[in-house]
């Protein structure tokens, strides 16, 4: 096992389990990676969309150095733990077509899931040779047809919508990739509004990536936004960058290192920051996020679920390999995000 230099810790109110919650050989069709979910409640079960990432394997990886193929699956479960169903048909499958996508060929992947006024919504990234664009798809009651409504301009990558209007607007957070700033690039989390999904502007600037306490590369949305009395409660993915962290997965080099924090915005006005944890919520430090899979100490939070009694469920890729849940008290993590001396 590499030991990175300085050991980052989860907090200490985070829970995880022994073991990831789903993996590839759950999967009932070809499948090399399954990570980066976003899982909602939805009609009393719990939802997951996953991503699959298939086509090869890490010697076949080696070789090639790609991922030939994507699809976006799903998978349901009573108790959002275990016991999850995956279904055998795909949302979308790469290429996705013309048609499927207002004019893109390529990939979609890492899908969060908000519902809105009791409709479900993803968030997704997309790849083509032309610069990855945040989509925007609708999906119906039964998760089994995605259909896009929106699509960004390139670069943007992570885009995760609020589960209610705010001030009559839709919202969303969003991390766009600036190439011409002062720094050699600038990959902060900005937000940004909408009347109807499909047009946004209005555009704030919420949180630069240099200046965060724990990490010195990107930053980005991560959950959707959970609605406390407080404000709403939102994790964020961070890279720690380090040159000397060489071999890290199965790639000869892959110097980094992926965690979560988690902040709280205002209710009404969800570009200010009330507080935010020095922190990370989530590091890697299970045998399965530090020692196994594609790329090791890669934690990336895509769903976040606030139960009646309090509970939260943060649902994490893992390693790029596995899916993951860690649990903590929402009181807790208001604490870690309004008490100063974090
Ligand atoms: C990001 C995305 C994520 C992935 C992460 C770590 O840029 O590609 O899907 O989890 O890198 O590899």
């Amino acid at each position: 096992m590499a030991i990175f230099h300085p050991i980052r810790k989860s907090a200490p109110c985070i829970k995880k389990l022994e073991r990831p919650i789903l993996t590839p050989a759950d999967m009932p069709y070809e499948s090399t990676l399954v990570f980066n979910a976003g899982v909602t409640k939805f009609n009393g079960k719990y939802v997951m969309v996953f991503r699959n990432d298939y086509g090869t394997d890490e010697e076949r990886f080696l070789k090639e150095r790609c991922f030939p193929a994507t699809s976006i699956g799903v998978a349901v479960s009573d108790n959002g733990i275990d016991n999850w169903q995956v279904r055998t048909t795909h949302l979308f499958d790469s290429p996705v077509t013309k048609a499927e996508s207002n004019g893109w060929i390529g990939r979609f992947y890492d899908p969060r899931i908000t519902v809105i006024e009791g409709k479900p919504y993803l968030c997704m990234a997309s790849d083509s040779k032309r610069g990855i664009q945040g989509v925007i798809a609708e999906v119906d009651d039964n998760f089994e047809k995605a259909t896009v409504l929106s699509m960004s301009a390139p670069n943007n990558r992570n885009m995760v919508l609020f589960p209610e209007r705010i001030g009559g607007m839709y919202m969303r957070l969003e991390r766009p990739m600036a190439m011409y700033s002062d720094d050699a690039y600038c990959f902060d989390i900005w937000c940004s509004k909408s009347p109807d999904l499909k047009f946004w502007g209005d555009i704030k600037h919420i949180q630069r990536h240099d200046k965060m306490p724990f990490s010195n590369d990107k930053i980005g949305p991560a959950a959707p936004p959970v609605k406390t009395e407080k404000g709403w409660l939102t994790t964020f993915h961070c890279v720690e960058s380090n040159p000397e962290w060489g071999k890290n997965g199965w790639e000869p080099r892959w110097p980094h290192r992926y965690m979560g924090g988690i902040m709280l915005l205002d209710l009404e006005d969800p570009s200010k920051i009330l507080g935010m944890y020095k922190q990370p919520l989530l590091a890697p430090d299970m045998p399965y996020e530090t020692d196994e899979g594609f790329r090791q100490n890669t934690i990336f939070p895509g769903g976040m679920i606030l139960e009646d009694d309090g509970e939260v469920k943060i649902y994490y890729g893992a390693s790029d390999t596995y899916e993951c849940v860690a649990t903590a008290h929402v009181d807790e993590l208001l604490k870690l995000c309004l008490e100063s001396n974090n």
